[in-house]
């Protein structure tokens, strides 16, 4: 099917305008939409304009992120894998099941707002704002959502909501990370030890983490409190990778195993779950955010590799 933004000569024209060569490049996806490269030394982020979502991050072309071997970039569709932006609600609507998961700007096309680029990174910004027909259907709020990701020895993703309305609103939200891992055996989480929990799989009961996370069934979990600095350890690849958070006092830890990846039906294979984990940095659960009127909330990430 053809793509309406990539067939379009004059989309891609103002796409193309925001280029920086060598380190901001705009590219036509294979997925299916126009895509940011950023590239800084051995690293690159691939940023689709479609939900403003980083499809992949890479040093010396090892992808950092899962991403799932059937997405596709699609309208009204999400991406499998990658950071998801999770906006204006986290999971289901607290009022309506039937609105979309993880709210409704992660299946449609952000603008691109610029490129920067200095000796020490490299960065994309993209926008989105409630329409009229998202606050009739979805959200009867005004509001503006601004991503941005940088890349540089690090990667940071900030995911900004501004209240262009007259009343205050509240807001749940993540950047929904799946981290691509050598095998979920291998994989443990450290930095939520004693932190409490809801633990989705039993009703949201609360609970408190014992020792470092490890995977071996399914789990679907909302960290509350101290959840700032988070590492994935992986002894089958010979790194760490720190996740610190900021505007955050929630993360989820997901993994869907054999059974609710079967019923995703979008993860590739029967085994996809043995390859990721999402380790996600919220406003989740308690940790809901009130945004008064002309008031701004950010919720940032660092992603950082040791070794
Ligand atoms: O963040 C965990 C979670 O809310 C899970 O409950 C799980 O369903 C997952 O997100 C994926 O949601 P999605 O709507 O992308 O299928």
């Amino acid at each position: 099917m053809t793509d309406p933004v990539t067939s379009d000569p004059n989309v891609l024209q103002a796409l193309y305008a925001h280029a920086i060569p060598g380190r901001a490049e705009i590219e036509a996806s294979p997925l299916g939409g126009p895509v940011v490269r950023l590239t800084h030394g051995p690293c690159q982020a691939l940023v689709a304009l479609h939900g403003a979502h980083v499809l992949n991050w890479t040093r010396d072309g090892e992808g950092l992120f899962w991403l799932s071997p059937v997405a596709r970039i699609r309208e009204g569709k999400g991406i499998r894998g990658g950071i998801p932006v999770c906006w204006p609600w986290f999971a289901d609507h607290p009022a309506d099941p039937a609105k979309p998961a993880h709210g409704f700007v992660r299946h449609r096309a952000w603008s691109l707002a610029g490129t920067s680029a200095t000796a020490d990174s490299v960065s994309v910004s993209m926008a989105t704002a409630t329409t009229g027909h998202d606050r009739t259907s979805f959200w009867p709020h005004h509001a503006e959502a601004r991503v941005t990701v940088t890349l540089g020895a690090a990667l940071s993703v900030a995911l900004e909501t501004r209240n262009t309305g007259g009343t205050a609103f509240s807001l749940t939200e993540a950047l929904h990370t799946y981290f691509r891992v050598s095998d979920i055996a291998n994989v443990s989480v450290t930095g939520l030890e004693n932190v409490p929990y809801l633990d989705k799989l039993e009703a949201f009961a609360r609970k408190v983490q014992s020792g470092p996370i490890t995977v071996a069934e399914e789990v679907d979990r909302i960290y509350l409190g101290d959840t700032a600095a988070i590492t994935l350890h992986d002894s089958g690849i010979p790194r760490r990778l720190r996740i610190e958070g900021s505007g955050s006092r929630s993360a989820v830890v997901w993994n869907p195993w054999v059974a609710k990846t079967a019923r995703l039906g979008d993860m590739g294979s029967p085994d996809a779950f043995r390859q990721m984990i999402c380790i996600e940095t919220a406003n989740a659960g308690d940790d809901v955010v009130m945004v008064p009127p002309g008031g701004t909330h950010t919720l940032a990430v660092v992603y950082r590799l040791d070794a």
